[in-house]
C-alpha cells in the first residue's frame, strides 16, 4: 500500500522543483545561474549523507584531506587531455585585486591537478602505497546543458573525491573493484538502484584509461550518473612525475585511480522515494526519524506534552532521532502535512486515549498506516524503520525494472527509448557501430553492462547484425 504518485510519476520536474523548495531544501532564488542555497533543513540530510559516505571510506582504510580550491594554469595544463575535456567548462581567476595575476588560477572543476603534484611529493617508495584520501568540498564547471538544482551544478557543493596511488597495475585494478564496493553498499543504505556499465571510450573522463558509472533511472525515464570510477593507469603519474622505488629498486610511476559522487545523490534520494505529498526519507538518512505530535484534550492538554517528551526521550536513549511538534497556534492536520512533505519516516500521535491507555499511534510515512502500540514497547519503532526502508527500496527496484525493455532491433530501440524507457540491447563493439546507434536512437550508449548482463554468446549487434560481444545499455540522460 502506497500514497498516491500522479504528480510525482506523470509531471515529475515540476513536482521535483516544488518539493525541493516546499520542503526546506534549497532555495533556488540566488542570482547566480547553476548556484544554490541549502536550507537548514536540507543541509541536515546533506550532513548525514555524506557522514554515511565517510564512514565507509573510513572503513576502507581512506583518509580525508582538504585541498585548496584554486589551481595554476600551469599544473592544470599538464595533462593533454585532461585540459582538453575540462577547457570550456573552467572558471578562471585572472585578477588580484586590480593587478592581473602572472599565473591564472582555475577554480578546480575536480581536483586531480591539485592532488598530483603533492603526490609526486610524498610518494617516495611502494612502502608509501596504496595510498587511499578523499575530500568533500565544491567544484565549480561551467555546464552549459540546462542547470538543475542537485543535478546539473555550476557549483557542485557535495563534490566528494577520492584519490589512490598504487605500486602497481594489478593493485590499482583491485581498487577499482573496492571503490564500486564502496558505492554500492552506500547506494544500497539509500535504496537507490543503480546499474553499473563501462563507458565507452568516447565518453570517458577526460585523461582516463577508463570508467565505469552507476546510473540510476529518475521517473520521467531519463538515467542520471551519480557516480563514477576512473582508472588512471600511468596517465597522470606520467605528466606529474609521481614515481616510486619499486621492490626491484627500479623507478616507476605510479598506477593511479578516482573516483567521485556528488548531490545527485541527495537528488536521487528525493526523486526516487518521494509521493504527491512530498518527500519520504530513509530513515538512515532522516533529520528527524520520529515526529512527535500532541492531539490536545481539553484538561488534559499538559499532561498529553508530558508524556510526548518522556516518549522522545525514551526514543532517544535507543538511539532515535525525535522532535516533539508542540508549536500552539497550529493544529495537528497542518503539523501532519508540514512532516510529511518534509518526509519524516515516522510520525506518533498522542491522544487522550492514548494517554489514557499508555498507548502510541504510529504513522508510516511510506504506507501512510497507522496502528496503536503500547507505549513500553519503542524497540518496535526500529522494526517500522527496518520495513519503510525494505519498501522503499522494494518499490524503486520495481520501478527501476520496469523502465527496462530489452531489445534486439534498432527501430524497436527507437521506440522504446520515445516511450522513456531505458533500452538493453547486445553490441559488437565498434565504436563506429556504437555512435551509429546514438544518432539511430537519439539517445546516449551508456555502456557495456558490467553486473548483472546477460551473455553475449552466439547474439547479433542490434545494429550492424555483427557477432555480439556485449550487453549495453542505452538511455536518454540528464
Ligand atoms: C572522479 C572524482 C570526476 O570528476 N575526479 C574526481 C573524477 N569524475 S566526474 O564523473 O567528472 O564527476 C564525478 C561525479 O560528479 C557528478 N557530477 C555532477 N553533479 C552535479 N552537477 C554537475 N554539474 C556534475 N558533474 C558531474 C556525477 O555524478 C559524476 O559521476
Ligand atoms: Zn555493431
Amino acid at each position: 500500500m502506497h500514497a498516491k504518485r500522479e504528480k510525482w510519476a506523470n509531471n515529475f520536474s515540476e513536482w521535483f522543483n516544488e518539493v525541493i523548495e516546499t520542503a526546506g531544501i534549497l532555495d533556488v532564488r540566488y542570482p547566480v545561474k547553476g548556484l544554490y542555497v541549502w536550507l537548514p533543513y536540507g543541509f541536515k540530510i546533506r550532513r548525514l549523507v555524506t557522514e554515511l559516505i565517510r564512514e565507509i571510506l573510513y572503513r576502507y582504510d581512506h583518509e580525508e584531506v582538504l585541498f585548496p580550491i584554486l589551481i595554476p594554469e600551469t599544473e592544470f595544463a599538464k595533462e593533454a587531455q585532461h585540459i582538453k575535456g575540462f577547457e570550456d567548462q573552467v572558471y578562471w581567476v585572472t585578477h588580484g585585486g586590480l593587478d592581473e595575476l602572472n599565473v591564472k588560477l582555475v577554480l578546480r572543476p575536480t581536483s586531480e591537478t591539485a592532488f598530483y603534484p603533492m603526490f609526486a611529493l610524498w610518494i617516495r617508495s611502494h612502502a608509501d602505497m596504496p595510498l587511499k584520501i578523499f575530500q568533500i568540498g565544491s567544484v565549480f564547471r561551467y555546464e552549459t546543458k540546462h542547470t538543475r538544482p542537485l543535478i546539473r551544478l555550476r557549483e557542485i557543493t557535495t563534490f566528494k573525491e577520492a584519490h589512490t596511488a598504487h605500486a602497481s597495475y594489478e593493485d590499482a585494478e583491485r581498487q577499482v573493484k573496492e571503490a564500486i564496493a564502496i558505492y554500492k553498499e552506500f547506494f544500497d543504505r539509500l535504496a537507490i538502484p543503480y546499474s553499473i556499465c563501462r563507458r565507452p571510450d568516447w565518453d570517458k573522463f577526460p585523461g582516463a584509461e577508463y570508467t565505469v558509472a552507476f546510473d540510476t533511472i529518475f521517473p520521467d525515464g531519463r538515467t542520471l550518473q551519480i557516480a563514477t570510477v576512473h582508472n588512471l593507469a600511468q596517465n597522470f603519474s606520467k605528466t606529474f612525475e609521481i614515481t616510486f622505488e619499486n621492490i626491484k629498486g627500479e623507478q616507476e610511476y605510479a598506477y593511479q585511480t578516482c573516483y567521485g559522487i556528488s548531490d545527485r545523490v541527495i537528488a536521487s534520494l528525493i526523486a526516487l522515494h518521494g509521493d504527491d505529498r512530498g518527500l519520504i526519507l530513509v530513515p538512515e538518512v532522516s533529520p528527524i526519524q520520529v515526529v512527535i505530535v500532541p492531539i490536545w484534550y481539553k484538561d488534559k492538554k499538559e499532561e498529553i506534552t508530558e508524556r510526548c517528551f518522556e516518549i522522545k526521550e525514551k526514543l532517544e536513549k535507543i538511539g532515535i532521532r525525535a522532535h516533539v511538534d508542540d508549536r500552539e497556534k497550529i493544529r495537528p492536520g497542518a503539523k501532519f502535512y508540514e512532516w510529511e512533505l518534509k518526509g519524516i519516516p515516522v510520525r506518533i500521535e498522542i491522544g487522550p486515549k492514548d494517554f489514557e491507555e499508555n498507548t502510541i499511534t504510529v504513522c508510516r510515512r511510506d504506507t501512510l498506516e497507522k496502528i496503536r502500540i503500547n507505549a513500553d514497547e519503542l524497540e518496535k519503532i526500529k522494526d517500522i524503520f527496518a520495513e519503510i526502508y525494505k519498501n522503499l527500496k522494494n518499490r524503486a527496484h520495481e520501478e527501476f525494472n520496469k523502465r527496462i525493455s530489452f531489445v534486439d532491433d534498432i527501430e524497436e530501440a527507437k521506440k522504446c527509448i520515445k516511450e522513456k524507457k531505458v533500452v538493453r540491447a547486445f553490441w559488437c563493439g565498434e565504436e563506429e557501430c556504437g555512435k551509429e546507434i546514438e544518432d539511430k536512437v537519439e539517445a546516449s550508449l551508456l555502456g557495456i553492462l558490467l553486473e548483472g548482463s546477460r551473455s553475449a554468446e552466439g547474439m547479433k549487434c542490434v545494429n550492424c547484425k555483427k557477432e555480439a560481444k556485449y550487453e549495453i545499455q542505452i538511455a536518454r540522460t540528464y
